[in-house]
């Protein structure tokens, strides 16, 4: 499936990666890809037409972090989106480092954590992974950050202007080995919340529909408490309910949890795509286009895999170069970078998260394109009312009677965020009867027979 060109990315040294997030960081309406560093600067990758080069100032690089993950989102309304970037100096429990919140006025960005009026904000326990999560639907996002040893926290601008923790008003704050989560309305009309623990049940919030949740993992099948859950992704299958997850695992089964009528999970992972490994990111995408998502599961020091949908079941198929039997992954992400409509797929490497989970060692980035076929396709970009991305829209596009269902990644996989773009491969298809964009509250525009090939920006509809 993938070719490998790294040669694309300049100055690809060897180093500890973790997270990467795809965002707009200078403003020009093209997405960078930003990288996190552990004890070493993170990337800001910005495509030039030929290459990616880093144009990360001083404050964004912070070469002094042990950056883990890192989201972006619009935070407070003015249509770009912040960063928030989650440093752990060690495992779990109570950390020295606090974490960055960068947020950007005019051509200026300033850490939003480091100013007076939030002192006391600092997140100061060790974690995993942080997503977006516009719990109210109404355009502004908060950031959930996945805690080891303390409770999830929910860092949201109050009317104010100052950051504020409403894990508990939202009904959040448990306490558990937090690693994967994803944020997308799977449950309920609004964004709900799934979050893998490692050694622990894992945690489901559905959203009661006034943005705060209840836990019901265990009535609906997703708990696994004997499991190492590590990263999760959203998966639209063939015939599915809604939503499934696909969950990897850090030395465990892996799990492919499908949504029945009713609400309730089945675990459909045959013992091909179960066999445990050390999974430490996933990612569901249509990367050849065909109209049916492939399943990527990125691995720490063996060698990935990937699933196809074919001849009406999932099957291991080739991986091409990005095999990587050495590779110490850590997070990875798709976007199109060059605009050609095909994923590349950038896969970040070595870790160092407090020495364990296999430790690390610095390896430089990976870059994967597919070959170029005939296959149509469709990119669908919502925004909110602000004009920022609209992380956890749902987009269902309607093509020769066949219905394919993405979200807007708000958070997914493994210390990582796709790019905000929900992308439909169309396999022969010429044309789209139907696109409908379903905003985290509630609305829905309808589009009839959009042009395809091409990004579509869907503004949020007018009163
Ligand atoms: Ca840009
Ligand atoms: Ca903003
Ligand atoms: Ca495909
Ligand atoms: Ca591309």
């Amino acid at each position: 499936m993938f070719f490998e060109c790294s040669r694309l990315i300049d100055g690809n040294q060897p180093r500890l990666s973790n997270g990467i997030t795809v965002t707009d960081v200078d403003g020009d309406g093209a997405f960078e890809l930003v990288v996190t560093g552990y004890a070493t600067n993170n990337l800001v990758l910005k495509w030039d037409g030929s290459r990616l080069v880093d144009i990360a100032g001083p404050l964004l690089a912070d070469a002094s972090g042990c950056a883990v993950a890192i989201a972006a989102a619009d935070v407070d309304g003015d249509g770009r989106e912040e960063l928030y970037v989650l440093n752990s100096d060690r495992a779990s429990g109570p950390k020295e480092m606090g974490d960055r919140l960068f947020a950007c006025f005019g051509k200026h960005w300033l850490d939003l954590l480091a100013q007076p009026e939030n002192a006391g904000m600092a997140n100061r326990v060790a974690g995993r992974s942080v997503v977006a999560m516009d719990r109210h639907g109404h355009g502004r996002y908060g950031f959930v950050v996945a805690a080891d040893g303390g409770p999830f926290r929910l860092f949201e601008l109050s009317r104010r202007g100052r950051l504020e923790d409403a894990a508990e008003d939202a009904g959040i704050d448990l306490i558990g080995a937090g690693r994967g989560l994803l944020a997308l309305p799977f449950l309920s009309d609004r964004v709900d919340l799934f979050a893998c623990n490692e050694g622990g049940p894992n945690f489901l919030f559905r959203n009661l529909g006034d943005g705060t949740y209840e836990e019901i993992a265990e009535e609906r099948g997703v708990a696994d408490s004997r499991f190492a859950g590590r990263a999760v992704a959203a998966v639209d299958g063939p015939g599915y309910g809604g939503f499934g997850l696909l969950v990897g695992a850090w030395e465990g089964p892996q799990r492919l949890f499908v949504q029945r009528s009713g609400g309730g999970f089945v675990d459909e992972a045959d013992p091909e795509m179960s066999f445990p490994g050390r999974v430490s990111s996933v990612i569901a995408a249509d990367f050849d286009n065909d109209g049916y998502e492939e399943l990527f599961f990125n691995l720490h020091g063996e060698p990935n895999r990937l699933f196809g949908w074919r001849d009406e079941r999932w099957q291991a198929i080739d991986l091409g170069d990005a095999l990587e039997p050495k590779g110490l992954g850590t997070g990875a992400v798709v976007a199109d970078i060059d605009g050609d409509g095909r994923l590349e797929l950038l896969i970040a490497h070595g870790n160092g998260v407090g020495g364990g989970h296999g430790g690390g060692s610095p390896q430089p980035l990976s870059l994967y394109r597919t070959a170029a076929n005939h296959n149509g396709w469709l990119r669908v970009l919502p925004l909110t009312p602000y004009g920022a991305p609209a992380r956890g829209a749902v987009v269902t596009c309607t093509a020769n009677g066949r219905r394919q269902v993405r979200s807007v990644c708000a958070g997914s996989g493994y210390l990582c965020q796709m790019e905000p773009v929900a992308h439909f491969g169309l396999g022969s298809a010429r044309a789209v009867e139907r696109l409908e964009v379903r905003w985290p509250d509630g609305m829905t525009a309808i589009v009839e027979n959009p042009p395809i090939g091409r990004l579509l920006t869907v503004p949020y509809p007018p009163e």
